[in-house]
């Protein structure tokens, strides 16, 4: 197999990715042992870390040279120093998978000498795949995902969880109360990698988070790289692929005017 042919590997992991898909619907028939990590909000399933695991398995595997990064902590030691990096979020939007068995993801990217080369976010419950290799452009399923295009502030859709409003995070607030005056509505649904495949299918214009992690928005870069979409931190700084950050994603002209209006550095 060629290392570096990046549209079998993408064949690859879509295969690997159905087939998990197909263990998390299957444990949904099951009771799930369920429990919190850093706070009551942040859960781990043992689906999370048998999925991890399964990929982990693959890919050393099938690419045995390459380094693995997953949230569940089975990460290679000295990962960022391999120059291609499996970044994976077994089940992004932890806490649907278990309230609600909707709205939850399996993300995985391959990372090549800090390029993103491959990105997939699959919607399980919903059967919507979200895929790219880098220069190949992006798709929903078989749909060839359009560049995006240009959208007032007034006129926009911004994927926002609530919690981000509250004063623990007062840094930021004066700031996020206005983009969500401002903005035409707001919506949130639980799982950062899905709402940043919206943001790259046109159907939210925009995505803010102030806490994601590498396995958390790795995969959805890659997407948007395709469509003409923008990412940064909340304040307009480049992301660093490997460290954990705020997030703001977008169609070109909107990140750039809540940036430009509303997003003061001091
Ligand atoms: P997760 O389900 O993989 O943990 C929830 O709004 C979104 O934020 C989910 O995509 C969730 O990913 C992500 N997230 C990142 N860090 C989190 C944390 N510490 N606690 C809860 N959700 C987190
Ligand atoms: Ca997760």
């Amino acid at each position: 197999m060629e290392q570096f042919d990046w549209l079998k590997i993408k064949q690859m992991a879509i295969i690997w990715v159905k087939e998990a898909s197909n263990q998390l619907k299957a444990s949904l028939l099951e009771t799930i042992q369920v429990e919190t990590k850093s706070s009551p909000d942040d859960l781990v399933t043992e689906m999370d870390r048998k999925i991890e695991q399964y990929f982990l398995q693959k890919i050393q595997t099938h690419f045995p040279s390459h380094a693995f990064l997953g949230e569940e902590g089975m990460s290679d030691e000295g990962y960022f120093n391999n120059d291609t990096i499996w970044i994976i979020d077994p089940i992004d939007g932890t806490t649907n998978f278990v309230h609600q068995q909707y709205n939850f993801a399996i993300s995985v990217a391959v990372y090549h000498k800090g390029e993103g080369k491959v990105g997939l976010i699959y919607d399980v419950m919903n059967d919507e795949l979200y895929h790219a290799v880098a220069g190949e452009g992006a798709y929903k399923n078989e749909e060839r995902l359009e560049k995006l295009t240009s959208v007032d502030v007034n006129k926009a859709i911004l994927g926002l969880n609530a919690r981000w409003l509250l004063n623990h995070t007062r840094r930021y607030q004066p700031f996020l109360i206005n983009i969500v005056k401002n903005v035409r509505g707001i919506r949130s649904y639980g799982s950062a990698a899905l709402e940043m495949a919206y943001v790259a299918s046109g159907r939210l214009d925009g995505y803010i988070s102030l806490k994601l992690s590498p396995w958390d928005f790795a995969a959805a870069l890659v997407l948007l790289n395709e469509v003409g979409g923008r990412y940064s931190t909340f304040y307009g700084e480049p992301l660093a692929i490997l460290k954990s950050s705020s997030v703001f994603v977008g169609k070109p002209q909107f990140h750039e005017a809540i940036i430009r209006e509303f997003v003061h550095r001091s």
